[in-house]
């Protein structure tokens, strides 16, 4: 997959390709990033990347045409490269939300191109003449596109054929099923007096996957009912959550 990457901080992006799986999935070209500045799309003498909002009002906007030659030189070098005709996502307040389910549908794609805003965002006209679509980290607000991108990138690398150890499945991740993950324990066996669960060191395995499936179930109850009413769940999951009610209604 080929990103191309519209951003006044470049540099930002180590987050991902330096460290990680993320960083293993662009050192062995699975994911190409490419780096778009605006600033070096501007012709003053002081590289200006900001201009003002028509109509007055406090902050300042990404000035229009060194933003609007980095996206033509982005596009033009997905398409130079093979990668097709990238749709252009901006990362924005105003986006969808981004979920696993989005996620998934974007890991599909041979190649994109990522526009970061800064400041108070983009010209309305850039918006809708060069942005195919919008999506949001959520209702919370941050200084700018750059870590919504990051956190797109790496979970659609995660979905990237190769990308992850068989230990560590993108399938086997809490929201693949749409439930939270059951609780895990590692060493020590006892920590401040509390012990692993019994079970968990029983190697019945069946009684593993049971005990584990109704802690999914009912971890999910109890901190996001949200995500239970968005699925149907069958006959043993029915059974094993009524259970985890009933025990901790007790
Ligand atoms: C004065 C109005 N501004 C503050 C409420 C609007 C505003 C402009 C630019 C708010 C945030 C930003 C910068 N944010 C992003 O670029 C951004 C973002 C976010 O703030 N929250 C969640 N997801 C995203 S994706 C990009």
């Amino acid at each position: 997959m080929q990103i191309g990457i519209v951003t006044l901080f470049p540099e930002m992006f180590s987050a991902i390709s330096e460290y990680g799986i993320s960083s293993r999935a662009v050192r062995s070209g699975l994911v190409k990033l490419d780096y778009y500045n605006p600033r070096d799309f501007t012709t003053d003498k002081h590289r200006t990347v900001d201009d003002k909002p028509f109509g007055g009002g406090p902050g300042m906007l990404m000035k229009t045409e060194p933003l609007l030659k980095a996206v033509a030189a982005a596009k033009a070098t997905v398409a130079e490269q093979g990668g097709g005709d990238a749709k252009v996502i901006y990362l924005s307040p105003q986006g969808r939300k981004i979920d696993q389910q989005a996620v998934i549908e974007l890991a599909r794609r041979d190649s994109m191109v990522m526009i970061c805003g800064r400041y108070q965002g983009i010209d309305n006209r850039m918006l809708e003449r060069e942005v195919d679509e919008e999506w949001s980290l959520g209702d919370f607000v941050i200084s700018g596109g750059e870590i919504a991108a990051m956190a797109l990138i790496d979970s659609i690398i995660r979905f990237q054929p190769g990308a992850l150890g068989d230990e560590d499945s993108a399938q086997q991740d809490s929201f693949a099923n749409g439930l939270l993950h059951s609780p895990e324990y590692t060493r020590p066996q006892s920590f401040m007096g509390q012990d692993v669960p019994a079970v968990l060191l029983s190697g019945d395995h069946e009684a593993i996957r049971k005990w584990r499936l109704q802690q999914s179930l009912g971890m999910t109850w109890l901190k996001r009912p949200d995500l239970l009413e968005a699925i149907e769940l069958d006959k043993e999951q029915e059974q094993l959550l009524e259970e985890f009610k009933r025990s901790h209604s007790n």
